[in-house]
């Protein structure tokens, strides 16, 4: 009988496998993960009859015809998350926590599973994840130092961002385990040092990279930043682009990533007034996304000019 755990590699995903093999330890199970846009995870599970597989963080939805496909095959499934999960098989086998509002993330889902037994653990995750009001009520009554705590589930999501795993400065499933040997993140950072300053001192580097961008356009409502063809350009563009937003709600951003002779665009409309990204970034071939944010591809250089134009013509 194999074990299975399959997380996404953000903060999120690990912490929620860190708080649940705490409570049941599964040393010998085969961990399955990736950079954070990897999400298609399950096709890389090969589990039968007796097996059991854990899944976290991952969209049911995007994962679907391989969960179907594990289920038929005998496996037991446990699944976590709280991204769209389209619809839920009925199986036997399988037991799901799967909760969309968007006042949760996985690993708070864990938390409630796990009665609150990892609750610093799962307020470091929701940090992470980008859900500081929620992380703090949460620590409600606890003497946790959440500073300590949002600047580590923030490091531990942005070493999950790249464009290939060699762009990462931990694989998320090392990442994992050297997170997975204690108890509380107040032990990590007293027990692992070196882990954090890696981290710490890698986000350091690539932000003061960022902060010398060449500027392509700037103005009260919008600014345009290109960064150069480098794994830290890959690793830092959203967080940057979040962290940009967040002090200036007022403004429109992208972010331009040189990727050979074309550009990876990142478009995030004012926090204050969140439309409009979608419609500018699909005037072009490879554009897509939402309206708050949304993106391109490949925009070719030839392009740059043009996208520009739209974009100040958008904000
Ligand atoms: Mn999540």
């Amino acid at each position: 009988m194999a074990s299975f755990d399959v997380f996404n590699g953000d903060a999120d995903g690990i912490i929620s496998l860190v708080q649940m093999r705490r409570a049941d330890p599964r040393p010998d199970a085969q961990l399955i993960t990736g950079r954070k846009r990897d999400i298609n995870l399950l096709n890389r599970v090969n589990a039968g009859a007796g097996d059991h597989v854990t899944v976290l963080d991952i969209s049911m939805r995007s994962n679907i015809d391989d969960l179907n496909r594990i289920l038929r095959n005998g496996a037991s499934v446990f699944y976590a998350d709280h991204h769209n999960a389209g619809d839920m098989p009925r199986h036997p086998n399988l037991h799901a926590a799967i909760d969309t509002s968007p006042e949760i993330c996985t690993a708070l889902i864990i938390d409630s599973c796990l009665e609150g037994a990892y609750r610093a653990w799962a307020v470091t995750a929701a940090f992470g994840d980008n859900f500081p009001k929620i992380a703090t009520a949460n620590a409600t009554g606890l003497d946790l130092p959440l500073e300590q705590l949002e600047r580590l589930g923030m490091l531990v999501n942005y070493n999950g961002y790249g464009t290939d795993i060699s762009d990462l400065h931990f694989h998320p499933a090392d990442l994992y385990r050297a997170l997975a040997h204690y108890d509380t993140p107040i032990d990590f950072l007293g027990g692992s040092p070196t882990v954090y300053d890696k981290l710490n001192n890698g986000y350091e580097a690539d932000l003061h990279a960022a902060k010398t961008a060449k500027v392509l356009d700037e103005s009260p409502t919008g600014l345009i930043l290109e960064l150069p063809d480098a794994a830290s350009s890959r690793r830092i563009s959203g967080v940057y682009g979040n962290k940009l937003a967040q002090e200036n709600p007022n403004r429109a951003h992208a972010i331009l990533t040189r990727t050979g002779d074309n550009y990876l665009v990142s478009v995030r409309a004012p926090l204050t007034n969140r439309t409009g990204a979608d419609t500018l970034c699909l005037q072009f071939e490879t554009g897509g996304g939402r309206a708050a944010a949304a993106g391109i591809n490949a925009l070719p250089e030839r392009d740059v000019d043009r996208f520009i134009d739209a974009f100040i013509e958008a904000f």
